[in-house]
């Protein structure tokens, strides 16, 4: 008590000096007079009145830093915190940090990068190299989007042809280039371990019923007429759904979903659900048969249909759906998580959360697009994209208008996605998400008091020079120089 008491006195003696540079922002500090050397040994510490598993408190008095978490993932975020003040206090030729108390916990409890190894296939080092830089920010989920139409990348043990065929991506863009490659379950498993030693859970994701030409093209059955494709070689969204009134259909996803499960131990499963036109199960006469049966009125009840029989699979292994809600299907199952993805749609997705009971995780174009280019005429430019500055990505608030009890009642957390489209390397991989993964990282971790566009500038520098000195590549924001 008189050690708590002399703290306060110091700091009524001297407040707030400058500020410290991490990212993301931490949601409490106290600075106290004096300093302490940076090669100080770390004393952990155990402390179950830590209430939030990733919530830590770092102490660094004049001869002694302490470390108190409950939980693993909150003595990790201890340690980032402490490696970037070390970083930033070398970095100024200091041989010693400043003495503080910070009492950190992330604001939502789903932070998220995705990547896109079906547009064009990542090696699994690069994907380690991802999660490294990362999770230094304290994100904890990696989605990974495992098929599309332009590749399938995850070795199925049952349907060897989704490898053999699937993954492969010949002469696209009217070149000579391939693009081919897939994880086998083993690498996965390894891959997984690796990211849950960094607090990262990896989620998979199988995007079903649309964007799956390459199953197609590996087993024509899964279409609702047997169609004969190549993996797609063009971007765009295909016509060749998985088709609704095939009992083998719903085998084939249910034998995927067991497989993988065994893979990721996320409860999370994402099952995609975006971008799915209709019209070929509609042209369809066993779909039409299906429609009668059902008593279908509105086409996209096949849709929920579709999901509610998705969902029996991911219930019988223990899996939770993360959806890409589309706001015509009229309902989805009850236990599904919605991703807020499309522009111009918040308001509505947010009112349909509130009616159906939905959580949300936010990843909205407007702020989350990561395969956006970051500022005018920037690279990559595929024509019809919108531009997503850093500053944009800096000014994203997840509970957008709801008040703070419907916060914590439907917003799960965050994302942003790194569609792959123009994403042909890991070099470009990085490009695209830093700096703007710095900004989302704060509007996953920081609450809105501590958060400000100024002191994120201030900091950003130290930032990037922290992201070199790891070899990350990453845009600088020239915009901001003056
Ligand atoms: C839409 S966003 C897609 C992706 C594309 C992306 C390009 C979403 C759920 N689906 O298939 O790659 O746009 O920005």
């Amino acid at each position: 008590i008189i050690m708590k008491l002399y703290y306060v006195l110091l700091l009524l003696a001297f407040p707030l000096s400058a500020q410290i540079n991490v990212v993301p922002q931490p949601n409490d500090v106290h600075y106290y007079k004096g300093s302490c050397k940076v090669d100080t040994p770390i004393t952990y510490v155990k402390d179950p009145a830590i209430a939030n598993p990733e919530g830590y408190q770092l102490v660094i008095q004049p001869r002694k830093i302490t470390v108190k978490y409950s939980a693993e993932a909150g003595k990790y975020y201890a340690t980032q915190t402490l490696r970037q003040l070390i970083f930033q206090a070398k970095k100024e030729h200091k041989e010693s940090l400043p003495c503080l108390v910070i009492t950190d916990a992330p604001r939502f409890a789903y932070r998220a990068l995705m990547v896109d190894p079906a547009r064009h296939y990542w090696k699994i080092e690069d994907l380690k190299k991802y999660i490294d830089v990362m999770s230094q920010y304290k994100f904890n989920y990696l989605h990974l989007h495992l098929n599309d139409d332009q590749g399938w990348r995850i070795e199925i043990k049952k349907y060897p042809k989704l490898t053999e065929i699937g993954a492969k991506r010949t002469n696209f863009e009217g070149s000579k280039r391939n693009n081919e490659g897939f994880y086998t379950q083993e690498e996965m498993k390894d891959l997984v371990r690796y990211a849950l030693e960094r607090n990262v859970q990896l989620i998979p994701e199988f995007d079903v019923p649309g964007h799956n030409d390459a199953a197609v093209a590996a087993y024509p059955f899964l279409s609702c007429n047997d169609t004969i494709i190549g993996v797609r070689t063009t971007a765009g969204v295909s016509k060749n759904l998985l088709c609704v009134s095939k009992k083998e259909v719903f085998t084939f996803i249910d034998d995927i979903i067991s497989e993988l499960s065994e893979v990721f131990p996320c409860k999370y499963f994402h099952i995609g659900g975006d971008e799915a036109p209709l019209d070929k199960w509609l042209e369809n006469p066993q779909v039409q048969q299906l429609k009668k049966e059902l008593q279908i009125t509105n086409n996209q009840q096949l849709m929920s249909e579709f999901f509610k029989r998705v969902n029996e699979s991911l219930a019988k292994n223990g899996k939770q759906p993360l959806i890409w809600m589309e706001l015509e299907v009229p309902t989805y199952p009850q236990n599904s998580v919605m991703y807020l993805w499309r522009m111009h749609t918040t308001p509505q997705v947010l009112e349909r959360a509130k009616k159906d009971n939905f959580k949300v995780i936010c990843s909205p174009g407007e702020y989350a697009y990561f395969d956006y280019p970051q500022a005018k005429d920037d690279l990559p430019n595929v024509g019809w994209m919108p531009t997503l500055t850093l500053q944009q990505v800096y000014k994203f608030n997840p509970a957008f208008s709801l008040t703070s009890q419907e916060e914590k009642q439907y917003i799960l957390g965050v994302e942003a996605t790194l569609w792959g489209e123009s994403v042909k390397d890991l070099f470009r991989a990085f490009y695209m998400t830093y700096p703007r993964a710095l900004a989302l990282s704060e509007v996953g971790w920081t609450q809105m008091q501590q958060r400000s566009w100024k002191s994120f500038t201030d900091r950003l520098e130290g930032q990037l020079s922290y992201l070199l000195h790891q070899g990350v590549n990453y845009r600088p924001p020239v915009e901001l120089a003056n």
